[in-house]
């Protein structure tokens, strides 16, 4: 009887560990890393293929955006719909272009971007920008 009991404990353990592990290796999938951007640091919330689209969302966090990078053809342009989903106020600037937009924690707000004609433009949060709140528009 003890002996029983003893086994069914040890495939209780058993289980959650493997549970453990497969919950940490779908979170690195989803992102959670960092990659480096134009000599930046940029927390890794995934990649995106808009090529073609007339508007994409973009969610806002504490403190990435997902996705990070928005993969598109030359010169595309793009409405992004920003969505705070953090807990505090965030941006979104490309400087090139003009734009700086604040979007309070919990509502959205609108920018239209323009790809360059070739290889990667930077876009961050003005705020959170050396926590690695940063993104790029890039061109294959
Ligand atoms: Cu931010």
């Amino acid at each position: 009887m003890r002996t029983r009991v003893l086994s069914s404990l040890a495939v209780v353990l058993v289980l959650a560990l493997v549970t453990t592990a497969c919950s940490k290796k779908n979170g690195n999938e989803s992102g959670g890393g960092t990659t480096t951007i134009a000599g930046q640091k940029a927390n890794d919330h995934g990649t995106k293929d808009v090529s073609g689209e007339a508007s994409a969302e973009l969610e806002q966090d504490n403190y990435y955006f997902n996705p990070t990078i928005l993969k598109g053809t030359a010169g595309e342009k793009l409405t992004l719909e920003l969505s705070n989903e953090g807990s505090a106020l965030h941006n979104f600037s490309i400087t090139d272009q003009g734009i700086s937009q604040d979007v309070e924690s919990g509502t959205k707000a609108e920018v239209t971007v323009t790809f360059p004609q070739s290889g990667t433009l930077v876009f961050f949060c003005k705020y959170h920008q050396t926590l690695g709140m940063v993104g790029a528009l890039e061109v294959a």
